[in-house]
């Protein structure tokens, strides 16, 4: 839908409508999210913006649909010319397969991009006298261990260890979260000197997320919903990583639900700007095993490619989330259990048997 700024006649304020930004809406998790939004009654309507069209099975939730690419100055401006932006989920990003592929291309969207919406933000802060928040989904990939063996012999890690990604994405994302960080510091110091109002960035860090309604593309952690695609559309499939492969994992609904609730917490309650947030942590092959319970004609194998398995043998392999639990009572619903028994299994298989996938 279109929606213009209305004028108020000559020398009088233009009224723009107050709402909801999401970048990169047409991902995975904007599909959830805009959902959740939409049902949020007290939530401002949604408009996104999304270098491709956005999907039809979301396109009736939101105000306005906006292709175009965060990296367009102008584009931006015409926004906040149109709009007072109150929240912002940043969720545009090459992820880490595709950023390897492209590194430069990866820096412009996740660095350039990313700094182009906070400027945004700061902007917008400033005209309305209020913080913008800024809700940023970063990853599992801004650690990075030594190797395999110290991998398996860490603790759960917490977010300031480890802190060496071997990739471009990895890179991106943490470099990111020190801008926001010094956003928000930097401008709250304006909004308590009186000068302004300021960026308030919050940051999640996502591990593998798996979701039963879409496929992913472009990432690392894409193995896993692979395996559960494939076996729930009856396809034989070579996972790209080697079986004992492991990494922390979330079910969309967890992570939906973890954005929205560090978005809703009241800033005091925050020690930091950037939480990791888990759920559980499985091997590939502990994944197929799940799988063939319920499709025991499930065709699995491995044929691990190098240059992935190398980026997800970095990643930790499970997540120390103690401070997202203790500040804001980050908890998941779906366990490794719940994931699989009522989660994936029954959404997958009603998606497949309807033929909607
Ligand atoms: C990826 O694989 O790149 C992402 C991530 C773990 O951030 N899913």
């Amino acid at each position: 839908m279109q929606t213009k700024a209305k004028h108020r006649g000559r020398n009088q304020k233009v009224i723009r409508e107050k709402v909801i930004l999401i970048t990169g809406a047409n991902g995975e998790v904007g599909h959830g999210l805009i959902r959740r939004l939409y049902d949020l009654p007290s939530a401002p309507p949604v408009v996104v913006l999304d270098i491709n069209e956005l999907d039809r099975t979301v396109s009736g939730y939101v105000r306005e649909a906006i292709t175009g690419d965060i990296l367009d100055d102008g584009l931006l401006n015409r926004l906040a010319e149109q709009y007072e932006i109150d929240a912002i989920y940043h969720l545009a990003a090459l992820l880490s397969t595709s950023a390897e592929r492209q590194p430069e291309r990866a820096h412009r969207v996740n660095v350039e991009g990313t700094m182009n919406l906070l400027r945004l933000a700061s902007a917008e802060a400033g005209q309305r006298g209020e913080p913008v928040k800024f809700i940023f989904p970063s990853s599992i990939a801004v650690y990075g261990m030594a190797d395999i063996a110290e991998k398996h012999a860490a603790p759960p890690i917490s977010e300031d260890q480890h802190l060496n990604p071997i990739t471009m994405y990895g890179c991106n994302k943490l470099y990111c979260e020190h801008v926001g960080r010094y956003y928000s510091q930097h401008y709250r110091q304006l909004a308590t000197d009186g000068r302004g109002a300021g960026v308030d960035f919050r940051a999640l860090r996502f591990p593998g997320l798996i979701s039963a309604l879409t496929t992913p593309s472009g990432g690392t952690s894409d193995y896993a919903p692979e395996i559960i695609h494939a076996a729930a559309a009856g396809e034989a499939h070579s996972a790209f990583v080697r079986p004992d492969t492991t990494i922390p994992f979330m079910m969309m609904p967890d992570a939906v639900d973890a954005l929205l609730a560090l978005a809703d917490v009241r800033r005091e309650r925050l020690t930091r700007t950037v939480y990791n947030v888990s759920a559980f942590s499985l091997s590939a092959e502990q994944i197929a095993e799940r799988v063939r319970v319920h499709f025991p004609s499930a065709r699995i194998d491995y044929a691990p490619d190098a240059g992935r398995q190398r980026v997800v043998d970095s990643w930790p392999a499970r997540l120390d989330d103690r401070r997202a639990r203790q500040d804001w009572g980050w908890s998941p619903v779906y366990d490794a259990e719940r994931a699989f028994s009522d989660y994936l299994i029954p959404m997958i298989t009603a998606r497949y048997q309807s033929g909607s996938a």
